[in-house]
């Protein structure tokens, strides 16, 4: 026995404002370096698991942003302090959030905490985050962040073993007495478990014959957690060249770009795909959930594409052959492709709302095998989290599989199921009233039944408006329901404009326009998207008045 540590209650007050967005608490670092902010939120998020917390497993990573490694530290000596048994934490605080999930699931723990704030930047004055999974690896559901919010509104003290140390460099166990009652902590390496479930999944023997023969991989790690997984599984195990992993090594700041791979953000791959003769591109977020697919010249696979070209191809990856196909998923605001691979093979579709966190019930009841995100998230039900390096795998075995490029396998897609066109305009840091004004005017409207009916044109096109609502969610596994989870405007062509406000920035407002309209004319599917929905993203900015609520006269970022 190492120490025998003495649990100290301190005093604090509850802080404005800690409720969990879309995907964990994400803030400005000096907010949570406030004192007793952080210390706050941990002791909520124990106390929210009730009588399970006495004796409990619990995981601990972070995608190695600036303030994990104390946040790490913060998180141990508080577990000790709370009566937790175990602690499992990743080597030098550094796990992917993937990787967490599956490690929970793995090794059977009640839940975990992931210091994350994703795609958002980091360094001392960007952001950190601070997420709960529970005991099926997923982010916490509704009723659990609500829980954590209301308990932060009212606490009064925290517990905390203050003098309790712990070297997180190396994997090792460290037993110690915490007032007379054993607690563990066991420090565990970052990669190995998950290579092991990759290994389990797919067919590496076969990929790597495909590497090694002269298929080209660009994997941009964006200095995010990615970095150690994408060296061990694509170039040790899998027989690249180094250089195929670039910024490659976790950074504190990500090296002071945003780790969000989508084509602004890592227009650095976009380029090297341009200029290069690589096949495949991908890029990972700061934790290692979101990817993004590009092809050869940086032909780009949109999301929505992605998660339907893997639905209509999930028999070339071994563990759906096992597993069997129990169903398919998208959010909402995600493009329909999926839904139409879902008709033709006869496999039931769930519409969420935006959150992972609303896949867990599907797959943990055993309807769900394969869900997807427009917002760079792929995944099946091998964890609850979306997946960026199980991403890659997953187009690697099909393209290995179908001896075809990324954009002959799109290009026949399309041909067989038509092309649903779809672009997100995001606008960024934007005040917040303005846009709270701009959603309930369009609430008002849905109410008095004005927009029903009524149609629009523009660039000689006209769309007649089908249906308008604030799209709500039942659960069919547990029949919660989530509402006001975005305005839709459904017309009557099936095209859509879905319009809200992002629930994972930490300041401000961000608001994501998104437009999906369905094409099935052959002349017309290989065309660009941003010219053929031009006409749908004019009406949607003038229906929505978003220069007049944002004042902005362009997004921050197209996708
Ligand atoms: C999180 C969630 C995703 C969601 C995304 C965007 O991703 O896990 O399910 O689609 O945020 O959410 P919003 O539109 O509210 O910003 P991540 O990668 O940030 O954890």
């Amino acid at each position: 026995m190492a120490q025998s540590l003495k649990i100290v209650n301190r005093s604090t007050n509850p802080f404005e404002g800690q409720k969990p967005g879309t995907s964990g608490l994400r803030k400005k670092v000096k907010i949570f370096k406030q004192e007793n902010y952080t210390e706050n939120f941990i002791q909520c998020t124990l106390n929210a698991m009730g009588d399970k917390l006495n004796g409990s497993f619990l995981a601990v990573g972070g995608d190695g942003r600036y303030y994990v490694k104390e946040a790490v530290l913060k998180i141990i000596q508080m577990c000790a302090a709370n009566k937790v048994k175990k602690l499992l934490v990743a080597q030098d605080g550094i796990m992917s959030t993937p990787a967490v999930s599956g490690l929970i699931r793995k090794k059977g723990c009640d839940g975990g905490i992931i210091l994350t704030a994703s795609h958002n930047p980091g360094g001392e004055n960007e952001d950190f985050g601070i997420k709960f999974n529970i005991a099926n690896g997923g982010p916490a559901p509704d009723g659990v962040t609500n829980r954590i919010h209301e308990l932060s509104n009212s606490i009064k003290e925290y517990r905390i073993c203050p003098e309790l140390s712990c070297d997180i460099s190396r994997p090792g166990v460290t037993d110690y007495l915490v007032e007379g009652e054993p607690f563990r902590v066991e420090v565990v390496d970052s990669v190995e478990d998950y290579l092991e479930l990759m290994k389990g999944i797919f067919d590496f023997p076969a990929l790597r014959q495909h590497v090694t023969g002269g298929f080209k991989l660009l994997i941009n790690c964006m200095h995010g957690v990615t970095g150690p997984y994408a060296k061990r599984i694509f170039v040790e195990e899998l027989g690249a060249p180094a250089e195929s992993v670039v910024n490659g090594v976790p950074l504190e700041d990500f090296g002071g770009h945003h780790p969000d791979p989508n084509l602004t953000y890592a227009a650095d791959l976009v380029e090297a795909m341009k200029e290069g003769d690589c096949d495949l591109g991908a890029a990972f977020d700061g934790d290692g959930d979101r990817n993004m697919i590009l092809g050869r010249k940086a032909f780009f696979v949109c999301p929505s594409d992605s998660l339907a070209v893997l639905a209509n191809h999930l028999e070339c990856i071994p563990y759906f052959k096992t597993s069997g196909v129990k169903g398919y998923a998208r959010s909402m605001p995600t493009a329909g492709a999926v839904d139409r691979v879902a008709a033709s093979t006869g496999k039931s579709i769930y519409e969420t709302p935006t959150g992972w966190k609303y896949f867990g019930n599907l797959m943990d009841a055993g309807m769900l095998s394969l869900c997807g995100e427009e917002s760079f998230g792929t995944g099946s039900d091998h964890i609850r989290e979306k997946d960026g390096i199980w991403a890659v795998l997953a187009w690697l075995s099909v393209l290995a599989n179908q001896k075809m490029s990324v954009e002959d396998i799109l290009g026949q897609h399309w041909r067989k199921f038509g092309r649903n066109f779809f672009t997100r305009y995001d606008y960024e840091n934007c005040d917040s009233a303005p846009c709270n004004q701009m959603i309930s005017e369009l609430e008002t409207a849905i109410a008095s039944g004005s927009m029903k009916d009524k149609s629009f044109s523009s660039g000689g096109k006209t769309y007649t408006v089908a249906k308008i609502d604030n799209f709500e969610y039942v659960d069919p596994v547990d029949a919660s329901v989530a509402s006001k989870q975005g305005i839709r405007i459904l017309f009557a062509d099936g095209s859509r404009i879905v319009l809200r406000l992002s629930g994972t920035g930490s300041s401000g407002a961000t608001v994501r326009v998104y437009i999906d309209s369905y094409e099935k004319d052959h002349d017309k599917i290989l065309l660009p998207a941003q010219e053929v929905l031009q006409p749908l993203i004019s009406i949607a900015l003038q229906v929505c008045r978003i220069k007049e609520f944002t004042g902005r006269d362009a997004p921050t970022v197209i996708t």
